[in-house]
């Protein structure tokens, strides 16, 4: 385990990167003994400095849940991250560029949750009686590590990758729905980049929701109602560059979409 002024240091580094958009080292390169657990040591001294600032905390990410996903970045094992509600940008809005650096989108379904939620092992049901609504999302993901290369480790503590995120479409009842089985078609300036079943998702994307709180229990920690939650990218993350048009469609869920901005509109 680091040291806490080591922690410390680390978070000073995501903040840099992430203010100032610009890439850095993976932590690992410096620090080859850091671990998983300091890594999430580095994302609570993040959540501490953020509402200290003033920033409230709008949910949790879960990431690498899918096996495209996966295989893109070389990570075998999922993540977890914190999602700030100051990183939410509208449906149909224009998601702005100027604090990203080499962002990618990709489409997942969110979880908004009606009650709290803890233990080592939440059945499926229990979940979904727990969700006020899913809605379609796309997450805009932007390592602050060269070349969006990293390990586990280093991207844990990059708060994997979060930079923004938009939900839109329909919010419905989840008991309305086929989780498992919802087509999603993934499009990029009118062209279709990737199509997928939210089955993709870990065979289910409440099995993100429950490998999370299971993840929170061993820390002591609840999923609190009000929680957005992220349950992972069910395709390949696909590049965007400033002004492309992001269009995700799911089934029985609509539609979410929005444009990326321009760089230099700050
Ligand atoms: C890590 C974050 C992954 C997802 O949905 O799989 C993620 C990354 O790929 O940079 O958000
Ligand atoms: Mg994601």
């Amino acid at each position: 385990m680091l040291d806490t002024a080591t922690i410390h240091a680390i978070a000073d580094i995501v903040v840099g990167a992430q203010d100032g958009a610009y890439t850095i080292q993976k932590f690992t390169d410096a620090y080859p003994e850091m671990t998983l657990e300091d890594s999430y040591a580095v994302q609570d001294e993040l959540l501490r400095r953020w509402q200290a600032r003033g920033r409230k905390l709008a949910g949790m990410k879960a990431g690498l849940t899918s096996k495209a996903k996966m295989e893109q970045m070389g990570v075998h094992v999922p993540s977890f991250g914190i999602l700030m509600n100051d990183t939410l940008d509208p449906d149909m809005g224009v998601v702005p560029m100027d604090t990203l650096i080499h962002p990618r989108v990709e489409a997942e379904i969110a979880f908004v949750m009606k009650d709290d939620l803890s233990g080592p092992d939440v059945s499926i049901e229990t979940i979904i009686a727990a969700t006020d609504f899913v809605q379609p999302a796309v997450e805009i993901i932007d390592s602050r590590f060269k070349k969006f290369k990293f390990d586990l480790v280093s991207v844990v503590a990059d708060n994997g990758s979060s930079a923004r995120f938009v939900m839109g479409g329909r919010a419905r009842r989840p008991q309305e729905l086929s989780l498992d089985t919802i087509g999603i078609v993934f499009e990029k300036n009118g062209e279709v980049v990737a199509t997928a079943s939210s089955a993709a998702v870990l065979g289910h994307p409440v099995r993100a929701i429950q490998m999370l709180v299971a993840w929170l229990h061993e820390r002591g920690r609840t999923l609190p109602a009000g929680a957005i939650v992220l349950t992972g990218g069910a395709t390949e993350a696909v590049a965007v560059a400033p002004g492309d048009f992001i269009s995700a469609r799911f089934q029985d869920l609509g539609t979410v979409s929005f444009r990326m901005g321009q760089k230099d509109a700050a």
